[in-house]
């Protein structure tokens, strides 16, 4: 579980088609997008699940929001929209154990999801 897919991507062992990253934040296209842009956020420290993030994440986690309203920002979806997601655990739908923010945006969305 400590080591993923995703971890791979912050140290570039696999490929990603990287759009965004600073210090603490990665960002790329996911592999199987469900809208005209899907974007992961990451925390390129790895918290397993929003279930497992305390209290000393909240900074991290804060700027991982932001970074992703920033890029959603950029790409011309400020006033259209677009929707933010973090699937945690089997039933929230997660399969990768590295906690991330799914940026969804380019179509309307439905609710309530599936
Ligand atoms: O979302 C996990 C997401 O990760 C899912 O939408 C597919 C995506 N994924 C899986 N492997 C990759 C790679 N290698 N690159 C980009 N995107 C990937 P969850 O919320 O855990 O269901």
């Amino acid at each position: 579980m400590s080591d993923t897919l995703f971890a791979k991507i912050v140290r570039r062992e696999i490929p990603a088609d990287i759009v965004y990253e600073d210090a603490e934040v990665l960002a790329f296209r996911d592999l199987n997008p469900q809208a005209p842009v899907h974007v992961l956020f990451i925390p390129k420290r790895a918290i397993s699940t929003l279930d497992a993030a305390r209290g000393e994440d909240a900074l991290l986690l804060g700027k991982l929001t932001l970074a992703a309203a920033s890029y959603a920002r950029a790409q011309g979806f400020s006033e259209q929209g677009y929707r933010c997601v973090i699937n945690c655990n089997a039933d929230g739908g997660q399969t990768v154990y590295h906690l991330h923010l799914h940026l969804l945006a380019g179509r309307s969305m439905h609710w309530p999801p599936g």
